[in-house]
């Protein structure tokens, strides 16, 4: 990781996750799922015609951070995707379901997300 990332990085975590304040209504979002684990919300700038990010109520900044007991968590994860695709009908057409984590993946927000997009043709990975 540059220095520039980790500074970056340390800052935000140490400032709070983004995600928390909207869980906890203290920032705005498009909610369209949500329980007692799991958020799934709009982003600020979607990257596909539906693009969703589903994340986990705890806040594990990166996969490197899980534990044991996210275990569960992060299998519900999933199943919120299959949720949401049959929600907005893409569940046969097709969608993407992908996580960056650190520097070299682009993670910005370090309160780990899972990216849903579809709704068109992705380009190939
Ligand atoms: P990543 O690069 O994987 O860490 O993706 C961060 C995602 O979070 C990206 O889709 C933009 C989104 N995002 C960042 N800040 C906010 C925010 O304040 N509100 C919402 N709704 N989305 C945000």
């Amino acid at each position: 990781q540059s220095e520039a990332y980790q500074k970056q990085k340390a800052e935000k975590i140490a400032a709070g996750s983004v995600f928390t304040k909207i869980v906890n209504r203290e920032a705005p979002a498009t909610i369209v799922y949500e329980d007692e684990d799991v958020i799934a919300f709009l982003p600020l700038r979607p990257q596909a015609k539906v693009h969703y990010l589903i994340v986990p109520k705890k806040e594990i900044h990166t996969v490197n951070d899980l534990e044991e007991e996210d275990a569960l968590v992060m299998g519900k994860l999933f199943l919120v995707a299959k949720k949401l695709a049959k929600q907005f009908n893409i569940a046969e057409t097709g969608y993407r379901l992908a996580m960056n984590i650190n520097e070299d993946a682009g993670q910005s927000v370090f309160h780990l997300h899972l990216h849903f997009l579809g709704g068109e043709k992705l380009p190939p990975m």
